[in-house]
């Protein structure tokens, strides 16, 4: 099927893309306008012409999926269709509805008239995939909307209702009802008027003391994109539309474009971009797998995680019951549930009514009945097999038939959660990262008899709760937390060897991470570690950890929960203080052990720590655990803090390039006899084949 229809409606021809989803505009698309265009051109009758798209886009903007092929700038590219278009002789009318974003924009941009069904959404995004419209979108926007709106716009990529536009040069006429048919009208008045084509080129920008203006926009933008080329390349394409002739600024942005689209930057946003969506997708559970109405949810355990989990789904809307066992603890977990929603209330993000509606869908109770017509139910209860056992052993009893029955657990065996029911095909792990209502991250952990309907349906409601969803398989640790154990480990050695633990969270803070180990340590709480690594010294002897952060622990230096960890915090700070008795304990528990520190550079801890994860996610993707590469960048870049420019830490391997890596993690190997660190099979194949993890 054509990705684009022709069709005559009297004298005017009307020409339709069709390239689902979201129209973005491929070869097939670019080519199809170009000939339509030429077409209206060469029919004496046809006196103006109609772009139009589907109700849900006219157009997402270039086709992301022909990124990085041939196809992407195969003639005629975008720049082409658009010259093609405004130099067509006839009248050209875009009539815009549901989404109009990038090289969409740009199209309906290089036509003579544009018109819009309010509520469209108005985007130039290409900022976010770290490159920058590129088919004179900062020339012609500011144009039509002014310098500084369309900055703005540029710069964050955000989307603009299209109502808020009314009145300036960038839509001719709002068109209530029918699009197509307001589109119609409009030319026939277009043609009845004989109105001259409007070009947007050739309007002027009138700008008084631009360069003062740009200086402090240079300086704004300066401060937040750091780690980010394209916004200030935005910038200074806007600042050319307004000091430069249209041609130059349009090469300009070309040359700025061309530039941006191959920085390892834009590479890593593009990659994040593809890896959320792919992310969702589960190989062998088709798409169109019918899905289980979820309209009631039940919570259990109503404390950090319980209260977190129970207001994603609150704010999506949907009546959750609350279960505890204790009254005190109960109502200890619904306030805390309203002094957040108060906090947001407080910042703006939450109105009275919104703060009051999500609170009355909330039933906090103390007897199991009320789950009994819930949907789904998630467990958040002590980490505990035993405890675990319980609670699935009453759900299983009172859960009506067809209810999904999901556990928060984040290390224990989702198989054995799910033998302690007749109901194993309804039991899935459902992962949620603290603070629950805040972390994007949800790993879907697939229990061996898990149905295919029970995952389509989880990962359904993860996208209306907002959340990244990634499918895990079965192990300890599933995905993050299995990496982030080896990562800890080396940051563990690298203090014993010499570094401090304020060197190590800095190098690592200043490499990209939101937070280093320590740091996060003692936020999360030290204990929490220090009970894994209690069972891991019984279950896995060979894996061997320093021990200095047990000795921390014996100590009662928890973190943050208890004044001091690896750091010092004062009363109702949260500032990481390094205290000098953390430091003594360094260098007489190494005295113990006849270590002499050795002095340790800022490469070789980011190397070690970020090596580990990529060590351990080969062993994931080769066991099956991870469906994919990109769905480990996922699960750091939306659950670690891993950071966003460099892609996630198999990205980066890739980026780095894996005969690199393959060395590295050999050196490591020989030089602390420590198993972990022999190259992950995968790992060790695709380097000798000059591959890639992506
Ligand atoms: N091209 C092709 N497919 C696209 C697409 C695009 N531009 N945008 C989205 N899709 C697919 C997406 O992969 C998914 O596919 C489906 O549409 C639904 O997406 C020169 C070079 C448009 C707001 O950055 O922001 O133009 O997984 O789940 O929530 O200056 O997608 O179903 O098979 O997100 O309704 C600039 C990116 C490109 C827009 C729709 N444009 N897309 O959101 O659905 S660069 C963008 C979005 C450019 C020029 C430059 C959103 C959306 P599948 P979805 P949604």
């Amino acid at each position: 099927m054509s990705s684009s229809q022709y069709q005559l409606h009297g004298n005017v021809a009307v020409i339709t893309l069709n390239n689902p989803p979201v129209n973005g505009l491929g070869h097939e698309l670019r080519s199809g306008i170009v000939a339509g265009i030429d077409q209206a051109a060469a029919d004496a009758n046809v006196k103006a012409v109609v772009l139009i798209g589907s109700a849900r886009a006219f157009s997402g903007g270039a086709d992301i999926r022909e990124f990085n092929t041939p196809k992407a700038l195969a003639e005629p590219n975008l720049n082409t269709v658009i010259r093609i278009v405004e130099a067509s002789p006839k009248p050209v009318i875009a009539a815009i509805g549901g989404v109009c974003m990038g090289g969409g924009l740009e199209l309906a941009l290089g036509c003579h008239f544009r018109v819009a069904a309010p509520g469209a959404q108005i985007a130039l995004p290409e900022v976010k995939l770290g490159i920058l419209p590129g088919a004179g979108g900062t020339q012609r926007l500011p144009r039509v909307i002014g310098v500084e709106r369309a900055l703005n716009m540029i710069v964050s990529g955000a989307a603009v209702s299209s109502e808020q536009f009314k009145g300036t040069a960038l839509f001719d006429e709002m068109v209530e009802g029918d699009l197509l048919q307001g589109a119609l009208a409009f030319a026939q008045k277009v043609i009845a008027e004989n109105r001259p084509a409007q070009r947007v080129r050739d309007l002027k920008i009138d700008y008084p003391n631009a360069e003062a203006f740009f200086q402090f926009a240079r300086n704004t933008v300066g401060a937040v994109a750091k780690n980010f080329p394209a916004p200030l390349k935005c910038v200074d394409a806007v600042a050319a539309a307004v000091a430069r002739p249209f041609e130059e600024g349009l090469r300009l942005e070309r040359e700025f474009f061309t530039y941006l689209v191959q920085t390892p930057e834009s590479k890593a946003l593009r990659h994040a971009f593809f890896g959320e969506r792919a992310a969702a997708k589960i190989p062998d559970v088709p798409e169109d797998t019918p899905t289980r109405k979820i309209e009631k949810v039940g919570v259990i355990g109503a404390g950090t995680m319980g209260g977190g989990i129970t207001m994603n789904f609150l704010n999506a809307g949907l009546p959750v019951a609350l279960l505890e066992m204790k009254q005190e603890a109960l109502d200890r977990g619904v306030a805390t549930i309203r002094k957040n929603y108060e906090n947001s209330l407080k910042k703006g993000k939450l109105t009275r009514e919104q703060l009051d509606s999500r609170m009355a869908l909330l039933k906090p109770t103390l007897s199991y009945d009320d789950l009994k017509d819930a949907d789904l139910i998630i467990e958040a209860v002590f980490e505990e097999m035993g405890v675990k056992e319980s609670v699935f052993k009453k759900l299983d009893e009172i859960a009506k038939p067809g209810a999904i029955l999901a556990s928060n657990t984040s290390t224990l065996d989702v198989n054995k959660i799910a033998a302690f029911t007749q109901r194993p095909q309804d039991v899935v792990g459902m992962h949620f990262f603290s603070p629950a209502n805040v972390m994007k991250l949800l790993e879907v952990v697939r229990g061996a008899k898990t149905a295919k309907d029970v995952l389509a349906t989880v990962m359904q409601v993860a996208k209306k709760i907002k959340k990244t969803a990634v499918v895990s398989g079965v192990c300890d640790g599933f995905i993050g937390n299995r990496m982030i154990e080896h990562y800890g480990r080396m940051a563990g050695f690298l203090v014993e060897e010499g570094a401090t633990p304020w060197q190590v969270d800095r190098a690592l803070e200043k490499w990209g991470m939101a937070m280093g180990p320590f740091r996060m340590g003692d936020l999360a709480g030290n204990d929490i570690g220090w009970a894994i690594r209690k069972r891991r010294y019984v279950e896995k002897p060979e894996v061997k950890y320093s021990r200095i952060a047990d000795v921390l622990c014996e100590m009662g230096r928890f973190g943050q929960k208890t004044g001091a960890g690896w750091y010092l915090y004062e009363a109702g700070s949260r500032d990481a203080i390094p205290d000098p008795k953390v430091e003594e304990l360094i260098a007489s528990y190494r005295k113990e052990k006849g270590i002499t520190p050795r002095k340790i550079s800022d490469s070789e801890i980011v190397e070690r720590c970020i090596y580990a994860l990529v060590n351990e996610g080969a062993r994931i993707l080769e066991e099956g655990i991870a469906q994919r590469a990109s769905d480990i960048d996922m699960v750091y870049l939306a659950g670690y803090g891993f950071p966003l420019h460099r892609g996630g830490p198999m990205l980066y391997a890739d980026t780095v390039g894996l005969y690199n890596v393959a060395r590295a993690v050999k050196r490591f190997a020989a030089e602390s006899g420590d198993r972990f660190w022999e190259p992950a099979p995968l790992l060790a194949k695709l380097a000798a084949e000059g591959k890639t993890f992506n």
